[in-house]
């Protein structure tokens, strides 16, 4: 097993994972599904993520390309023109740590000049170029697994036994990024909860979530406004804030020390009370 700092060092701001992080979700898309078009460029996007860290983040994960099955391909350099001035926004008024959620190497290190401190993808880095620049760059990463490619991940994802793979792909992955030099320290692992997953297969993947914890990894869990919670519950995308905060619950209850989140303050005022029944007397 690997030690883990209970701090993450993102590009000179503090991450503490000695409580749950709440990780709130910035999307700078024109296409981006589940924000109601709400942060549509850097005019809205700052004022949402201020709003979000007054309500509790402890990090902003700043998106430029939609990972939504059939979303357009985005070049590198539409990601860094929607994403840098955000980043430089809230470099500029913000303290907490400023995620760049990118499979791209040259979005990765103009972000990180930018002032982003951590890196966010959910290609887990084997995109070509892109292993070296995060090395290079030495912020924390979050290496997810997806079955497949966003475009076709959801037609009939099917596995033996879908905790055993996600965990030897998260393994690999891990050593792979390790030998390329990255800091064992800095690595964050997720199952991609959607991403190549039916709805049982998120369950499964929720249930059984602290077999991925032994890998002595902090785990980091998007389950916010997920399509499960249509398939469960018959919600639609604006109406799933209540099934998420439960989701976002359980997933800390099981074991994830970072929670990707859209609604920071009804998350954040959940995870804070559980942690105190949870500590015990004082
Ligand atoms: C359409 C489908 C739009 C899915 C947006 C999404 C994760 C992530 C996303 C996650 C990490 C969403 C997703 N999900 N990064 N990016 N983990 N690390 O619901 O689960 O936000 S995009």
């Amino acid at each position: 097993m690997v030690a883990t700092d209970d701090v993450l060092d993102c590009n000179g701001r503090t991450l503490a994972l000695t409580r749950s992080a709440i990780m709130g979700v910035l999307n700078v898309t024109p296409d981006s599904f589940s924000d109601g078009g709400r942060s549509l460029n850097s005019v809205d996007a700052v004022p949402h993520a201020l709003e979000m860290a007054e309500a509790g983040a402890d990090i902003i994960d700043v998106g430029g390309e939609s990972t939504r099955p059939g979303a357009m391909q985005v070049s590198a350099q539409q990601e860094i023109d929607r994403v840098i001035p955000v980043i430089e926004a809230l470099h500029s008024e913000l303290a907490i740590p400023i995620s760049i959620d990118t499979s791209k190497p040259e979005v990765m290190i103009t972000a990180v000049a930018a002032g982003a401190g951590f890196i966010n993808d959910v290609r887990a880095l084997r995109e070509a170029g892109a292993i070296e620049a995060a090395a290079k760059l030495a912020v924390p990463v979050c290496l997810m697994h997806m079955l497949g490619e966003p475009r076709t991940m959801q037609n009939a994802p099917a596995y033996h036994d879908v905790v055993a793979e996600v965990g030897v792909f998260l393994e690999a992955r891990r050593t792979a990024c390790v030998e390329a030099g990255i800091d064992a320290r800095h690595i964050v692992l997720d199952p991609g909860f959607g991403f190549g997953k039916t709805v049982e297969h998120n369950l499964q993947l929720l249930r059984d979530l602290s077999a991925l914890a032994p890998l002595g990894t902090p785990l980091l869990v998007g389950l916010s406004r997920k399509s499960m919670l249509k398939a469960l519950l018959g919600l639609e995308v604006d109406e799933r804030l209540h099934g998420s905060v439960a989701l976002a619950l359980i997933a800390v209850q099981n074991g994830a020390r970072i929670v990707r989140v859209h609604d920071v303050a009804p998350t954040c005022q959940a995870i804070r009370l559980w942690e105190r029944v949870a500590a015990g007397p004082q």
